[in-house]
């Protein structure tokens, strides 16, 4: 029997996935589950060594020995520190070695109790990485586990090779050997790109035809890939292409861009056909929650995640696979080994897609964003402000000669304006700024520099604080609190913008704006760069966009396809 410490099952569950299967083991006390489930496992071989010194560089010899990680688990402590000289000549040797340490949980240390020092971490650079996993109490915490220790052990042999650290906190009682088995557990496999060098890689071609609900999922690119036409030919039909306007021209064919809207549109049986059962993904940031909600419902049974850098990405919960490779030469490399299936799986998709028309709001912050996709010259760079600005855009389709640029990396609301102004000063097109008032005051003294030019058009939607919480249910309950959580406001940005050369406009109707937004869009570059201020009310426009997400479901709910 095993212990019943879950954390345990998971990494001595994934020690076997990854067969990393000779384990040296040193005594103690917080390390009995580890002992004891790696002992009794008859697939473990393990060897008993009481001083760490020296029990480190004796991994460190099995490992040599055939260039298999090996594993070494000590108790808390002291325990640990005298591992560090094997520790550094196991990185610096490049030799795949896998320290384990049992830990006391994180609230008893530094408060005088025996064995323990700050273990979290301890070797610093001498090892590739460093995990410290959480004791598990719920399915997230499981989750999370898993996530860690797949990361760590990855991490042995990945670019080279070199030892990690899994610390493991564990909570009395340790003598409890409830378990008859070890889990079923998610086990995360990497390929170094697709070379019969590095891996076998036919058994991942063979589950990728096997699939016939497939889908590819594209994040944030700043880029334009040219996909040859015939590769566009022997990709599009077999996958569902889902991207956003912050993915740019990244995908072969007409992808999906409304799936926000699309899936707001379906019903739970509907979801459930459309999810998919394979899910391949590349670039960076997805906005839609409604999308990453749906994904984590509705699980793939595989997620594959395609990376130049090959980092664990597991943002559904479900990755399995990760490609380290550059997205593109992936594609064009799978096109020529799919089958000659014409699934429906997309078909159902850009179906969909297309019974789900464009929005038209009355005068709101959403009509505004709508007013000036539509009237955009032909070709400029668009720049979006997070919070709404970035999602109301999503809800119109915006022509492909449009470069769309966010600060998405870490959704902050703080340098909008000042990137947009630094891209604009070396750019020859028309360059758009579309923000909300919190981040275009937070960023006004963007305009205190010099750098700007005729080339920047402004588009400021002030609705006097932060009008994304209104969007949250429960914010009307908040309070006394709401005024601080939306930081309200009565301020203008007019005077600014005069005092800094620009040419103010203004519009807080659909007449003005209809006005406003003719002069905002010309494409001729005036002698002045221009700002143009909205005000609408941040309620209305929070009830305007509820009723339009419900009226998409009864209108799908009155459709019988
Ligand atoms: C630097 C920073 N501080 C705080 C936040 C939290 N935050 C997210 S959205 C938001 C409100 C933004 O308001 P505004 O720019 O007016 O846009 P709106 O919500 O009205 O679309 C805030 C404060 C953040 N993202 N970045």
């Amino acid at each position: 029997m095993f212990t019943d410490k879950k954390n345990v099952l998971q990494l001595v569950a994934l020690l076997k996935a990854h067969q990393i299967t000779r384990v040296v083991l040193c005594p103690g006390s917080r390390n009995i589950p580890l002992v004891h489930t790696l002992s009794t496992h008859p697939d473990f071989t393990c060897y008993a060594i009481t001083d760490e010194r020296s029990a480190g560089f004796f991994a460190l010899g099995l490992a040599l020995n055939g260039g298999k990680p090996a594993a070494i688990c000590c108790t808390s402590g002291t325990a640990l520190l005298n591992l560090h000289p094997a520790v550094a000549e196991a990185y610096y040797q490049q030799v795949p070695l896998v320290v384990i340490s049992a830990d006391r949980p994180a609230a008893w240390i530094g408060q005088m109790d025996g064995q323990t020092v700050p273990q979290p971490g301890v070797f610093q650079t001498l090892v590739r990485k460093s995990v410290n996993l959480p004791e598990i109490q719920t399915e997230e915490d499981e989750w999370y586990c898993n996530r860690l220790i797949n990361e760590a052990l990855l991490e042995t042999c990945h670019r080279g090779r070199g030892p990690v650290h899994i610390n493991v906190p564990l909570s009395e009682p340790l003598f409890q050997f409830t378990e008859e088995n070890l889990p079923d557990v998610r086990v995360i496999t990497r390929y170094q790109g697709l070379s019969p060098y590095d891996r076998d890689y036919s058994g991942l071609i063979d589950r990728l035809n096997g699939y016939s609900k497939r889908m590819v999922l594209v994040g944030q690119m700043n880029l334009i890939y040219l996909f040859e036409k015939r590769y566009t030919k022997l990709l599009y039909k077999h996958f569902a292409w889902l991207t956003e306007h912050l993915g740019n021209q990244t995908v072969p064919g007409l992808p999906v861009r409304n799936f926000d809207a699309v899936i707001a549109s379906l019903s739970e049986e509907k979801a459930e056909q459309m999810a998919p059962q394979l899910l391949i993904t590349y670039g960076g940031h997805v906005i839609s929650k409604r999308l990453k909600k749906f994904l984590r419902q509705h699980p793939p049974k595989e997620h594959w995640h395609v990376s130049a850098d090959g980092e664990v990405m597991d943002l559904y919960g479900t990755l399995t696979t990760v490609i380290e490779m550059d997205p593109f030469e992936f594609l064009e490399k799978i096109a020529s080994l799919l089958d000659n299936r014409t699934p429906e799986f997309p078909k159902q998709w850009e179906y969909y897609s297309k019974m789900t028309p464009e929005p038209d709001f009355p005068y709101s912050e959403m009509k505004v964003v709508g007013e000036l996709i539509k009237q955009l010259p032909e070709s400029c760079a668009l720049h979006l402000g997070n919070s709404s600005s970035v999602r109301y855009a999503q809800l119109y389709t915006l022509p492909a000669t449009v470069e769309v640029c966010c600060n998405r990396g870490t959704n902050g609301i703080e340098g909008s304006l000042s990137t947009a102004i630094g891209y604009a000063s070396s750019s020859d097109r028309l360059n758009f700024v579309v923000l909300g008032d919190l981040s275009f005051f937070y960023d006004m003294n963007a305009l205190w520099n010099s750098h700007f030019r005729p080339n920047l058009r402004i588009l400021l939607l002030n609705n006097s604080g932060g009008e994304i919480f209104h969007t949250l249910p429960g914010l009307e309950m908040s309070g006394t609190s709401h005024k601080f959580i939306t930081a309200v406001h009565q301020t203008s940005a007019q005077g600014w913008a005069e005092e800094r050369g620009f040419s103010y406009l203004k519009a807080d109707d659909e007449v003005t704006l209809a006005e406003a937004m003719t002069l905002f869009t010309q494409p001729e570059q005036g002698d002045k760069p221009l700002l143009l201020e909205v005000f609408t009310n941040k309620n209305k426009d929070a009830r305007i966009l509820k009723e339009y997400y419900q009226n998409l479901r009864k209108q799908r709910t009155a459709d019988p396809a």
